[in-house]
């Protein structure tokens, strides 16, 4: 039982009672007596919230001729301490290897998770086979979205041509294509080009990737996901100019949806300019922008353009893998950790500095997640029958990022010393408490795979059916 707390939902702020029984929420009212031998949390003065639902991370994850820092191990207890009950996680598929033989893989890395999973296949190397498996993979395995990058020529790119085929065929089946939106081939030649002329450093990483391609590059996904008649989602937008693409889509009628990150919203360029090679640390791409797009990012969150925010958790530890590029800025692993921070950072900076509402804090970090990647109605919402994975959050408290406390298997912390107005008291996933005042207190091994159902624009506010709307005369 949860008693005396104030429930928050992506639509409604109310103080009332919580009780759970094994791992459902089973009953909330104004009062509720506690059975004999039941175990009750005291919540006054706090919120109870949905679980964090973090649709965009890296764990256990080969990349760059190195691999991410955390595993299932150390990353789902960093994700359970801060406040992710639910993830859904990259696979990487090797030569060769079929969608489901590297689903299979990736099932057996993640068995030791201790919060929820599910994985977006990634297609890095198109075949006319694939497009055969997607049905499988969506009605069999229960996974209803794959990722598809514009960048990284040569390890994870795919054309414009396969991408409109795989979107085509993933639109058949309520498939959500994730896009990677930046143009590869036109950021391999300025990387080259500043490397030849000696522009090593970590700044450069921004400057060789600038906005007006990620923009470029949002836009013509977009557009051929409309014209395959497939829901889309853009992640890990960065700047102005792509969310403006983002909106002039949704605008017209396209399916489409899009993510940011925190560290979009609240690290900027600048940290990658820090001496001795510091700002490797901030290399990730897109790459930090100016810190003029905070503000347009935080709008978008505000006003829906902008539906989830998910912490593209890819992290590399300083030494040994961040210095791996001290000589050569191209040569640094990509990618920053959140998943530890990223509830925290969103509060502090969202809630609590007045930038999003509590319900809108919600919506973005556990009910639109949710309904957009067929987890609702189990997950994304504190009410009868979903899964009792519940965030308690005392917002009188304050607490200090560091990397000295964290459970990401890191030697640093992108937010180190940044102070939170707002305690994670208790993290509850399927009723079991799996963390506790930023200590983790669950078992690794307990979190399940989750089969996820198929796209549905109706959950998002769209119409019975979107894709209908899109009339295909071919
Ligand atoms: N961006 C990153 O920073 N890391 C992983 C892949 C990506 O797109
Ligand atoms: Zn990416
Ligand atoms: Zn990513």
């Amino acid at each position: 039982m949860i008693k005396n707390g104030t429930i928050v939902t992506a639509t409604d702020v109310y103080q009332a009672d919580i009780r759970v029984k094994g791992e459902k929420i089973v009953e909330i009212a104004e009062e509720i007596l506690p059975s004999a031998g039941a175990e009750v949390i005291d919540a006054r003065g706090q919120y109870i919230m949905p679980g964090g639902i973090d649709v965009h991370t890296h764990l256990a994850w080969p990349f760059q001729s190195t691999g991410t820092a955390d595993d299932f191990e150390s990353g789902s207890k960093a994700a359970a301490v801060g406040g992710i009950t639910s993830i859904i996680n990259f696979t990487n598929p090797g030569k060769n290897q079929t969608l489901i033989e590297n689903l299979r893989e990736w099932k057996e890395k993640a068995k030791i998770s201790a919060i929820d999973y599910g994985f977006h296949s990634i297609i890095n190397e198109y075949s006319d086979e694939i497009l055969e498996e997607l049905p499988v993979l969506a009605k069999e395995e229960g996974v209803t979205s794959i990722k598809l990058f514009m960048a990284y020529k040569g390890e994870l790119m795919v054309n414009d041509l396969e991408m409109y085929k795989i979107m085509k065929k993933a639109g058949e089946h309520g498939i959500v294509t994730n896009v990677h939106a930046e143009n590869g081939d036109i950021i391999d030649d300025m990387v080259a080009e500043a490397i030849s002329k000696g522009n090593t450093d970590p700044i450069y990483h921004a400057y060789t990737r600038p906005a007006e391609l990620e923009a470029e590059a949002t836009a013509r996904a977009l557009s051929i996901a409309e014209v395959a008649n497939a829901p889309v989602y853009i992640v890990h937008v960065s700047c102005k100019e792509a969310l403006e693409k983002v909106e002039m889509a949704k605008k017209r009628g396209v399916t489409a949806f899009a993510e940011t990150c925190p560290q979009y919203l609240v690290l900027d360029e600048s940290y990658l300019a820090l001496p001795d090679f510091e700002g490797g640390k901030y290399v990730c791409s897109p790459p930090l922008r100016d810190k003029s797009n905070q503000e347009v990012l935080w709008a978008g969150l505000a006003s829906g353009s902008l539906s989830t925010l998910g912490s593209d958790h890819c992290p590399f530890r300083f030494e040994g893998q961040k210095t791996m590029g001290r000589n050569n800025f191209s040569k640094i692993p990509n990618g920053v950790p959140g998943i530890e921070d990223l509830y925290s950072i969103a509060f502090q900076y969202g809630v609590q500095e007045g930038r999003i509402s509590l319900q809108k804090f919600v919506e973005i970090t556990s009910t639109a997640p949710a309904k957009l990647f067929g987890l609702y109605p189990n997950k994304g919402s504190v009410a009868v029958g979903f899964d009792a994975d519940l965030v308690l959050v005392d917002p009188n408290r304050t607490r200090t990022i560091t990397a000295e406390t964290q459970y990401q298997n890191l030697d640093y912390n992108a937010y180190e010393g940044r102070e939170i107005q707002g305690v994670l008291t208790h993290v509850l996933s399927r009723g079991d408490v799996i963390a506790k005042e930023g200590k983790f207190t669950g078992e690794l091994g307990r979190g399940k795979y989750q089969y996820r159902r198929a796209f549905h624009s109706s959950l998002l506010g769209g119409s019975a059916d979107a894709r209908s709307k899109q009339k295909s005369t071919i």
